[in-house]
């Protein structure tokens, strides 16, 4: 078999389909776009929680590779996902933007439910397959390369982090950070998007396991096992998504938006609602904006588009009503009788075509995380926007991956100055058509020439260990 054609076997917290009214389909995200091919050559399998449905098949119509849905039982999702994933880490590696809950249960839980899905991974291999190459992603599941490697010396075992790794000041607050540090370890190659993840990742191995050696991007640990760490920035299909751009369906959702919002300029902010998107500082600096410049009353719309996210745990539902209270409370003080309001917030998910639609229409896309591993809203409005020969700006917080990408460009703001995000709220309605559009072409050609099918090939080329 040619290297090339190694099969690949995902392993990750969800699957790669979702359920329709017509069945289960294959799911619409860049992720599942970018590894198709590659777990649909030479026979690949994809390893995740079936988030509670029953009866996932191991073959979905349009997806050429075996599924394997893991069952968890009530207790094992509420340790596993709701507590320690998403209480414990999601924070802890987002900079504390609000204070993980340290749960000895939660962390049982979670070794429990790593050390499931590496035993599903070494039932699906061949007793003697050296051949196909385990890659294993984000937070969910960081013990499981070690769990595997001790059932599976031999195999190449690849692991991409799609979130922050944090300075080793704020990951040495966890007291389990040595055995999920020798979790990752037992990887050949660790993937994270930026250098400065890739610095704190190495930084902390070297202040926290003992007698490693670090040499560059390369970890050797005590038993002379070694490890890469390879930066990739996530990208996304920027072909489809340009595509997408002058779709007649996308066409037609953007003539309804420009009819409903006439000639007023758009602000927009399309996120997870996740406390660190920092949605309340956004909904701030637009009062702010307001209240400045009031030459903008009326002549503005700021539009939010949040999807529902994780509102079995706590935090979300405070955050969800935090900002509704902040809508009604913005559009209380602003809204003339008889005029539109100012902010528009639409709390569900929508469709491609609308989502493309929203891009094009925008003026000012928000993208101002606390802090964001990537962001990939930021890729997908560029991108559109340029396809479609669009002029808005892209306000980009230097707290995302995709700054070190598109910071250049983009207008920067601090997402906890809200004043500053104000004023480069207003400094973005004001710029110039002509440098909005050499600002968009750069991004784009950046986003184009490196795309999620790059980061993959970058990603499996480090694991199978030719770089
Ligand atoms: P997320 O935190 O989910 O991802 P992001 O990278 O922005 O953040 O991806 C969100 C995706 O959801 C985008 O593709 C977007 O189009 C889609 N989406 C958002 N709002 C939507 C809506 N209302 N309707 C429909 N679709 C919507 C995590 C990390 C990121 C990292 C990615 C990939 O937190 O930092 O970029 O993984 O590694």
């Amino acid at each position: 078999m040619s290297d090339r054609a190694r099969p690949v076997l995902v392993v990750a917290n969800r699957l790669p389909v979702s359920k329709s009214p017509q069945g289960w389909v294959p799911s619409a995200g860049g992720l599942v776009t970018a590894l198709r091919p590659v777990v649909e050559d030479g026979g690949g399998a994809w390893i995740g929680w079936d988030d509670d449905h029953e009866g996932v098949p191991a073959q979905v119509d349009g997806l050429a590779c075996t599924l394997r849905g893991l069952r968890l039982s009530g207790a094992e999702v509420q340790g596993y996902y709701h507590g320690f994933a998403n209480r414990t880490l999601w924070p802890l590696l987002h900079d504390l933007v609000v204070t993980p809950i340290i749960e000895a249960r939660w962390w049982a839980v979670y070794r429990d439910v790593n050390e499931r899905f590496a035993q599903a991974v070494d039932d699906e291999l061949d007793a003697d397959d050296e051949q196909t190459m385990v890659w294993v992603h984000d937070y969910h599941l960081m013990l499981v390369p070690a769990m595997l490697r001790r059932r599976r010396p031999r195999t190449r075992i690849g692991f991409f982090l799609h979130v922050p790794f944090p300075p080793p000041e704020l990951f040495a607050r966890l007291p389990w950070r040595g055995a999920l540090l020798d979790g990752l370890l037992a990887a050949d190659a660790i993937g994270v998007h930026t250098e400065r993840y890739r610095d704190n990742l190495l930084r902390t191995i070297a202040h926290l396991v003992a007698d490693v050696e670090v040499v560059g991007d390369r970890i050797r640990t005590a038993d002379g096992h070694e490890v890469e760490i390879v930066v990739g920035p996530i990208s996304i299909d920027a072909t489809g998504f340009a595509a997408l751009a002058t779709d007649p369906e996308t066409e037609a959702e953007l003539q309804d938006l420009r009819t409903q919002f006439g000639d007023r300029r758009v602000l927009l902010g399309v996120d997870r609602l996740d406390y660190t998107k920092g949605i309340p500082n956004r909904l701030e600096a637009i009062e702010q904006l307001l209240t400045e410049h009031p030459e903008h009353v009326g002549r503005i719309a700021f539009v939010q588009i949040a999807v529902p996210s994780r509102d079995d745990v706590r935090e979300y539902r405070e955050l969800r009503q935090q900002v509704e209270t902040e809508v009604g409370r913005i559009n209380g003080r602003f809204t003339h009788p008889g005029s539109d309001v100012p902010v528009h917030y639409l709390y569900r998910g929508i469709s491609r075509p609308a989502l493309a639609a929203y891009y094009r229409l925008a003026d000012v896309m928000c993208v101002t995380p606390l802090k964001d591993g990537m962001n990939l809203v930021a890729k997908e409005f560029v991108t559109v926007q340029h396809a479609a020969d669009a002029g808005g700006v892209l306000l980009l917080s230097e707290f995302c991956g995709a700054a070190l990408e598109l910071g250049g460009d983009a207008v920067r703001c601090n997402p906890f100055d809200v004043n500053g995000m104000s004023t480069m709220m207003d400094h973005a309605l004001a710029l110039p058509p002509a440098d909005r559009r050499e600002r968009l072409a750069r991004m784009a050609r950046r986003i184009h020439d490196h795309d999620v099918f790059a980061w993959v090939d970058g990603q499996l080329e480090a694991l199978r260990g030719r770089r």
